[in-house]
């Protein structure tokens, strides 16, 4: 208690501050300026965003062209510090970073928690790859008389476009991987949230990093369409949606300029299977979890709960009774388990999804939302029964789960037909089964695998995270693989004969 009141005062004495984005370096010309308003009340402005010109998207690659090599040769170990000591001053900025959470994303005060967090983790793990990948060579094998190694160096300049649902981490995770392999970033956060991406970037400049190294570029999809287009872009880090991962593809790949590097997390159409070996108390928090927490805005969130025949009823129950004790309501008050889903788009596809699923008269519980939401983008937790999971043409990211009953037989189809969605992001089960756990393991196609366990809240280096198929493609972030994927390496061979090889070319004559 001694720690909860006075942060919990400090965090409201924050309800009148603006906060304001903008491009690192501007021009002289008028940028368009946008409000960034609460999800949970749209009548309240938090902030205001100031978008990128396309000529200011021009220049800021420019200068992040011209002072990559010198980052790049700065090495692992001063990059290492950099990005630590930008950890210790998000730390230190722990109320501003969790008020902001609070209300430019809609987030409870546990998921502002675990956001920050996440971000410090990623920048301290980060750190730790930029020492272990960028601060020797690797010898290889070779004849006597040839000295062969690898180093790894940064690709050149690195765009990062990001998410509203992690502002915060998965702004900062991807800049922070970059960054380490040695690449200067142009960042663009999401449109709906680019003020806790300003706040990191200010604070990473005032850790050391140089402002040409990382600069935030704010605005919405023409900024992105400018940046990608770029022929100097070397690699892209993007978060978000398949659709758009498509375009960005297709952009990039439609350059007269190298080959780009492209790292994509996208959607998923996320599946648990619980058996009738499953503990009952155990699925329930693991499915109101997995579901509801973050209003159902992650991409790693459970939307398709397949149980088992014999056991469904007896677990509905359950699951539904605590579903009808989530609170729902403004995340700024500490009961609350379900805030607001991101904006007015947001909620109205998925009010058309429910209302579609509403006309195949199947059965569907609704929770009511409570009064004094009407300002804000509220969807009423549902859940929703259906036949077979291509029902769902597409991943619905909010507080909506829905279930499907199946036969202990019918385990191998079950399987099947989540695979055939074509996403491959995170699969949940639930089964005291040794064989059932090892079967599904084998065959399922995902990036994340969890079981007897809710399938939310990957950790850094612990769980690294990242999909399959529609779901995305590249290294896991938080992973032993990730930051790699941001280096080109360059294998070196050096002749250490005292002549050279003209010797040996003399010798044969
Ligand atoms: C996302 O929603 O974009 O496992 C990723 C999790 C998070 C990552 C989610 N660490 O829920």
């Amino acid at each position: 208690p001694l720690v909860r009141v006075p942060l919990m005062q400090r965090l409201a004495a924050m309800e009148e501050r603006r906060w304001h984005a903008e491009p690192t370096f501007r021009s002289n010309a008028e940028g368009e300026t946008a409000p960034i308003t609460m999800p949970q009340d749209l009548t309240h402005e938090v902030g205001t965003r100031r978008d990128t010109l396309v000529e200011e998207v021009e220049t800021a690659i420019t200068l992040a062209q011209q002072i990559q090599p010198g980052w790049d040769s700065l090495g692992g170990e001063k990059r290492a510090l950099l990005l630590e000591a930008a950890a210790d001053l998000f730390e230190e900025h722990t109320d501003e970073f969790l008020a902001l959470c609070q209300r430019e994303a809609g987030k409870t005060l546990p998921d502002a928690v675990l956001e920050l967090r996440e971000a410090v983790d990623f920048l301290r793990f980060y750190a730790v790859e930029a020492r272990r990948l960028f601060t020797h060579r690797f010898d290889l094998p070779g004849p006597t008389g040839e000295d062969n190694y690898i180093s790894l160096h940064g690709r050149g300049v690195f765009a990062t476009i990001s998410p509203w649902n992690f502002p915060l981490a998965i702004f900062i995770g991807p800049a922070a991987a970059a960054l380490a392999a040695g690449n200067t970033v142009v960042a663009k956060p999401a449109e709906q949230t680019p003020l806790l991406a300003a706040l990191a970037v200010k604070l990473c400049h005032e850790a050391g990093i140089p402002e040409e190294v990382f600069q935030i570029l704010p605005g919405a999809g023409e900024v992105g369409e400018a940046i990608t287009s770029d022929p100097r872009i070397a690699g892209v880090a993007f978060t978000g949606s398949t659709d758009t991962a498509r375009i960005i593809n297709r952009t990039l790949a439609a350059r007269d300029a190298p080959i780009a590097t492209f790292i994509a997390e996208t959607g998923g159409q996320n599946a648990m299977i619980v058996d009738s070996s499953a503990l009952p108390e155990q699925v329930t928090r693991d499915v109101i979890a997995g579901a509801f927490q973050s209003a159902g805005q992650r991409c790693s969130a459970l939307r398709v709960l397949y149980v088992q025949d014999d056991v469904a009823d007896e677990l509905l129950t359950m699951i539904r009774g605590a579903f009808e004790t989530l609170n729902i309501g403004d995340p700024v008050n500490l009961n609350i388990d379900v805030g607001p889903v991101i904006d007015p788009d947001a909620k109205a596809a998925l009010e058309r999804h429910v209302a579609r699923r509403k006309k195949n008269g199947r059965t569907m519980w609704r929770r009511k939302l409570p009064s004094g939401t009407s300002q804000g983008c509220f969807v009423a937790p549902t859940i929703i029964e259906m036949n077979s999971i291509h029902d769902l043409k597409r991943e619905n990211f909010g507080p909506v789960l829905h279930f499907i009953r199946y036969k202990a037989a019918d385990l191998g189809k079950v399987v099947d037909d989540i695979n055939s969605t074509g996403y491959g992001l995170t699969c949940g089960l639930h089964s005291r089964i040794d064989g059932t756990r090892r079967f599904v393991e084998s065959r399922i196609r995902v990036g994340n695998f969890y079981v007897n366990r809710n399938q939310i809240g990957a950790v850094v280096e612990s769980q690294p995270f990242g999909g399959e198929g529609l779901s995305g493609t590249g290294p896991k972030a938080g992973g032993p693989h990730y930051v790699k994927a941001f280096a080109t390496e360059r294998a070196v061979c050096i002749d250490t004969t005292a002549a050279g090889g003209n010797a040996s070319l003399l010798a044969a004559d």
